[in-house]
C-alpha cells in the first residue's frame, strides 16, 4: 500500500463538506449520494473524527459531556478526485446515565437507519483504543451484517481505533493487536487530535462507497 506523501496529491482528501439535515424519529435524512455513517459508544470521538477529515474543526458539535449528538445527522462531502458521498454523524451508544425510555428512543431511531438506508455503503465503528472492542460494538457489528437485504448488500464495517494520542508508542502497539485479535478487520489507528489515520480512513471510505455506484448525478 502506497500512502500519499504530501495532502495535495491525495485524491481522497475532503475539500469540501458542509451540514445538510438533522432527523430523529419519524424523519428521514434526504438522499445525497451514497452514505458513510459514524458510530460507536457515545464520547468515543465520532463527531470530532467528521471534523478531523473534513478539516472543518467546528463542522459539527463536540463536547466533554457523553451524549452531545441526538440526531442523526447529515453532511454533504467531496474528495479532491471529485467523488461526491454523505457523512451521517450517529448518536453515541452505551451511555448509561441515560433513562431506559432514552435508550430505547436510541435503538428505534439508530436500528431504523441502519436498517432502511439503501446508500449506506460504509459503517466507520469507532473504539476507544484505551477500551478497545466491547460488548455494544460485537452488537453493532452484528446488527449490520443482520439488516443485509436482498436489496442491499452488508454496508462495509471500518473499524477505528481513535484517541490514539493519549497513550505511548508501545501500548498502541499492544492494545491494536489486542483489538485485531478480537476481530477479522485491522483496525485504523487515528487521532482526531493528531490526524493521524486521516489520509487511510478517507481512503477506505471513499474505496468502500465508490464500489457501492453512484448515487448522486455528481459522480455519474
Ligand atoms: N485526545 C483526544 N481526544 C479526543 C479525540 N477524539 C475526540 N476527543 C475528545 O473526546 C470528547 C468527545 O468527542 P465527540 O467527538 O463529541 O464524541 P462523540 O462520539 O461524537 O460523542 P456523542 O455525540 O456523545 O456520542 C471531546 O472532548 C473530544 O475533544 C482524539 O482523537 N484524541
Ligand atoms: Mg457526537
Amino acid at each position: 500500500m502506497t500512502t500519499p506523501k504530501t495532502a495535495a496529491a491525495d485524491p481522497w482528501e475532503i475539500v469540501f463538506a458542509d451540514f445538510t439535515a438533522a432527523a430523529g424519529i419519524g424523519s428521514t435524512l434526504p438522499e445525497n449520494g451514497p452514505e458513510v455513517a459514524f458510530a460507536g459508544r457515545s464520547n468515543v470521538g465520532k463527531s470530532s473524527l467528521i471534523n478531523m477529515l473534513t478539516g472543518r474543526r467546528n463542522l459539527v458539535r463536540t463536547g466533554a459531556t457523553p451524549g452531545v449528538t441526538r440526531t442523526l445527522t447529515q453532511f454533504a462531502a467531496r474528495t479532491r478526485a471529485g467523488f461526491s458521498f454523505a457523512f451521517v454523524d450517529l448518536p453515541g451508544y452505551g451511555f448509561a446515565q441515560r433513562s431506559k425510555a432514552e435508550r430505547d428512543q436510541w435503538a428505534k431511531l439508530i436500528e431504523g437507519y441502519l436498517r432502511k438506508r439503501p446508500q449506506l455503503g460504509a459503517v466507520v465503528l469507532l473504539v476507544d483504543v484505551r477500551r478497545g472492542l466491547e460488548e455494544d460494538d460485537r452488537a453493532l457489528i452484528d446488527f449490520v451484517a443482520a439488516a443485509a437485504t436482498s436489496d442491499r448488500p452488508q454496508p462495509e464495517v471500518i473499524l477505528v481505533a481513535t484517541k490514539i494520542d493519549k497513550i505511548s508508542k508501545s501500548e498502541q502497539l499492544k492494545a491494536l493487536s489486542a483489538i485485531g485479535a478480537l476481530t477479522s478487520v485491522r483496525p485504523i489507528a487515528a487521532s482526531s487530535v493528531s490526524g493521524q489515520g486521516k489520509s487511510e480512513l478517507g481512503r477506505r471510505i471513499a474505496t468502500a462507497l465508490e464500489r457501492i455506484g453512484s448515487g448522486s448525478a455528481a459522480n455519474a
